[in-house]
């Protein structure tokens, strides 16, 4: 087994400068020697090519750096579907959650009815009519669903990269008004936190991949660092009270692990100026491990 590592330092998604730092900071943490005993071969490709692009100022379009995005986007996309062309798991380091439009770009087109796991605090949900704030990193899981400007649903030259039904998001405690009704539209399951507190992650967890496992061909996971509580992950730009624990989520990495229903991966919002000693990133190292089946014993 191959893993394929991929930077992409990109913060172009929301306004907090730091998070385009979030690969080295990931880097720093330890991530090869932490996975290097689980594939016969790690790479890591580097990052992809940002530079400093000035920020696209458009107050008309409510979609902050539209075009920067959508052009980044490309050369995500391209990076990933060769990692899964060279038979590597293509594993992503953002970024702010925007760069899920090229990861999913990426991937979508070598399965016919891919699985989407969206660990996150917040839907991602928005287009450029319900969003609060015009920041593309609230968006991504609707630009996949083909919902939002045809610059960014088109990303890869194909939409959409995933269905509805396709879609599980856990940890939810943070959506905005439109999301919520697309929710209810689309019939996406969601596992708030209030579900993830009654039921316990386990129960969760089994549910999540019973329902994904029998409809899909492939599975990717998007763990945002905001799903978990800011207390063990607090170097993110949009920090939500009342997430999950470290603990839950290393025992839903290791319960994605037995499954072996996940085939690719991105670890996102990391920003390490916001963040305490790196434990952010230090987190996220460590619960990608457990998805990638370190055991104690
Ligand atoms: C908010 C925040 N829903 C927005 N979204 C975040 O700007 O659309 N997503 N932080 O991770
Ligand atoms: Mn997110
Ligand atoms: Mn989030
Ligand atoms: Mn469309």
């Amino acid at each position: 087994s191959k893993l394929a590592i991929i930077g992409m330092p990109m913060d172009l998604g929301q306004t907090r400068r730091g998070v385009d730092m979030g690969p080295s900071a990931i880097r720093y943490a330890g991530i090869n020697e932490r996975l290097k005993n689980l594939f016969d071969e790690v790479r890591d490709n580097g990052d992809i090519a940002i530079g400093r692009p000035e920020v696209e100022i458009d107050p008309e379009s409510n979609l902050r750096n539209l075009h920067l995005i959508a052009e980044k986007s490309e050369l995500l996309a391209n990076e990933v579907d060769k990692a899964i062309k060279e038979k590597a798991f293509p594993l992503v380091l953002g970024g702010d959650h925007s760069i899920a439009i090229g990861t999913l770009a990426g991937v979508a087109k070598h399965y016919k009815n891919l699985g989407v796991i969206w660990y996150d605090a917040h839907g991602d949900l928005n287009t450029a009519e319900t969003s609060p704030t015009g920041n593309i990193h609230g968006m991504p899981l609707a630009v996949s669903m083909g919902l939002g400007h045809p610059l960014l649903t088109n990303v890869g030259g194909y939409e959409p990269k995933v269905k509805p039904e396709n879609i599980v998001i856990i940890g939810a405690r943070s959506l905005d008004e439109g999301e919520r009704l697309l929710i209810k539209e689309k019939g996406i399951k969601v596992y708030t936190m209030h579900e993830i507190d009654r039921s316990g992650m386990t129960k969760i967890m089994e549910e999540a991949i019973a329902y994904l496992k029998e409809k899909t061909d492939g599975v990717h996971l998007s763990l945002d660092l905001d799903g978990l509580d800011p207390l063990d992950a607090p170097g993110v730009g949009t920090p939500v009270n009342g997430g999950i624990s470290y603990r839950e989520s290393h025992l839903a990495m290791e319960m994605l692990a037995e499954s072996q229903i996940i085939t690719s991966a991105e670890f996102v919002e990391v920003n390490p100026i916001l963040d305490d000693k790196n434990k952010t990133a230090t987190v996220a190292v460590a619960l990608m491990g457990s998805l990638f089946g370190e055991k104690l014993l």
